[in-house]
C-alpha cells in the first residue's frame, strides 16, 4: 500500500483544517504510506467544485453515497456535522474502507455503539480526529505523566470555553440536538473528556453531579451563507427557532486511579475564545495546559526541594524531546491550531502502514468510551443524582 486515496464526505469549517492537513502533511514528513486527495464531496455543485479547486482535491462529488462506494477510495475522512457521522462512517466501514471521523463520533450514545459493532467487525480501521491530543504540549504532558513525573492523579481541572454564541449567531447545527446531539457538551466536554482520558491513562468511572443550561432559548433562523462565529450563517429576518441544546454543561467525577475531576464546557464564557485546557495535580507534581497558550506546559516539580519549588514555563518545540515539533520548522519556532490536525493526519497514515502513531489515536471503540461519559453526565444533570459510567453500556 504505498499511496491511499482519501475521499473527504463534507467542506465546512473542519472541512478546511483536514483540506489544510492532507496537503501540507508530504511537505513536512514522511509518512510510510502517502495519501492522494482523490475525491471531496458537497451538496451544492458549485460550492464543491470551488472548494476543490481551492483545497487540492482532484475530484468533487455530490453523490457521498458513490464517493464511499468507489473502488478507488481507500479512506473515507467524515467532516460532515454530528449528524451524518453514524450513516457515513456506517457505509464506508461496510465497503471496506478505512473511516478518519470528526469528533464526537456520533450524536446519540446508540449510534455510537452502532458504529463500535461495526467497526469490530470491518476489516478498515477506524480513528477519530481529537486533535487536541496531537498539540506538542499535550503530548508531552502525556508522555510526563507516563514516565511518573507527576505521581498518582488526585485532581484535574479540565475547562473547554468559548464565548462565540452570543444572541446574534442563529440557528445553525451546531444549536439543534437533530444535527449535533449536544451543545457545549459534545462540542466541548467531549475534547476535555478525551484529553483528560489521553494524558492520564485513566477512565472517568462515575458523575458526582452534573448541571446543564440553556441561556439562549430561540435564535433567528439561518437564510444567508455560511460566515462568522463558528462558521455560523446569516439570521434571517423576524423568524426564530427553538435552540434543542445546551449552552454550558459542568460535571465533577471520579477517575479509575482514585482520583477526582471538574469538567466546564461553555460557549458564552465571555472573554474565553477557545480556551481548552486542564490543570492535573498528582503526588509529586502538577502540569498545566491552557490552548491559548498552545506551545507551553507548566509543569510543577514537587520532588524538589520545597525552597525551589515552583511552575516551569516548557516551550514544547524542541526537536526530539516534543512529539512532532522536529517535523516543522526549527527549535523555538512555534506551531498553531492547525499543527495538531496534520500531526493526525500522519499518525493516521503511520497506522495505516503498519506503524505505530507518534502517540495513541482514538478509534471508535476509544472515542466510544468518551461518549460514554457524555452520556453518564447528561443523565446526571436531567435526573439529578449520581451516575456511575458503567450504568451506560
Ligand atoms: O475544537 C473546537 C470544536 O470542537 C473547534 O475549534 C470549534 O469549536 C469547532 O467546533 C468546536
Amino acid at each position: 500500500m504505498g499511496e491511499i486515496n482519501v475521499a473527504m464526505i463534507g467542506q465546512g469549517f473542519m472541512g478546511r483544517t483536514h483540506s489544510n492537513a492532507w496537503s501540507q502533511l508530504p511537505r513536512f514528513f514522511k509518512p510510510p504510506v502517502s495519501a492522494a486527495m482523490h475525491t471531496v464531496f458537497g451538496r451544492d455543485a458549485a460550492g464543491v467544485q470551488a472548494f476543490a479547486k481551492t483545497w487540492g482535491w482532484r475530484h468533487a462529488s455530490t453523490d457521498w453515497k458513490a464517493a464511499v462506494a468507489d473502488p478507488a477510495i481507500d479512506l473515507v475522512d467524515v467532516v460532515t456535522p454530528n449528524n451524518m457521522h453514524a450513516e457515513v462512517s456506517l457505509a464506508a466501514l461496510k465497503a471496506g474502507k478505512h473511516v478518519a471521523c470528526e469528533k464526537p463520533i456520533a450524536r446519540t450514545i446508540e449510534e455510537a455503539r452502532l458504529m463500535v459493532a461495526a467497526a469490530r467487525e470491518a476489516k478498515g480501521k477506524t480513528f477519530i480526529w481529537y486533535n487536541y491530543r496531537r498539540c506538542p504540549a499535550v503530548a508531552t504532558a502525556y508522555k510526563l505523566v507516563q514516565s511518573g513525573a507527576i505521581g498518582t492523579v488526585r485532581h484535574v481541572r479540565a475547562f473547554y470555553l468559548q464565548d462565540w454564541a452570543d444572541e446574534t449567531i442563529p440557528l445553525i447545527w451546531r444549536f439543534q440536538k437533530e444535527g449535533s446531539g449536544a451543545g457545549s457538551h459534545g462540542d466541548l466536554n467531549a475534547h476535555i473528556i478525551d484529553m483528560v482520558r489521553f494524558v492520564t491513562g485513566e477512565e472517568i468511572t462515575e458523575i458526582a453531579g452534573a448541571i446543564a443550561e440553556t441561556f439562549i432559548k430561540e435564535r433567528k433562523l439561518v437564510t444567508g451563507p455560511t460566515a462568522g462565529g463558528i462558521a455560523a450563517g446569516v439570521g434571517g429576518a423576524d423568524k426564530t427557532g427553538p435552540v434543542t441544546v445546551d449552552d454550558a454543561v459542568l460535571f465533577l467525577a471520579r477517575t479509575s486511579g482514585g482520583g477526582v475531576a471538574s469538567f466546564e464546557a461553555a460557549r458564552q464564557a465571555t472573554g474565553n475564545q477557545n480556551r481548552n485546557g486542564f490543570e492535573i495535580n498528582g503526588s509529586k507534581g502538577a502540569l498545566k495546559f491552557d490552548f491559548e497558550r498552545m506551545n507551553e506546559l507548566q509543569f510543577y516539580d514537587a520532588t524538589r526541594p520545597r525552597a525551589v519549588q515552583g511552575w516551569t514555563t516548557i516551550m514544547c518545540t524542541h526537536g526530539g524531546d516534543h512529539p512532532y515539533a522536529e517535523n516543522w520548522w526549527p527549535d523555538a519556532h512555534v506551531l498553531g491550531y492547525e499543527h495538531g490536525f496534520t500531526n493526525q493526519a500522519y499518525d493516521i497514515l503511520r497506522v495505516l502502514g503498519g506503524q505505530e502513531p507518534v502517540v495513541p489515536i482514538p478509534d471508535f471503540e476509544d472515542a466510544y468510551q468518551t461518549q460514554r461519559v457524555l452520556e453518564a453526565a447528561i443523565i446526571s444533570a436531567v435526573e439529578r443524582r449520581p451516575v456511575s459510567v458503567s450504568e451506560v453500556r
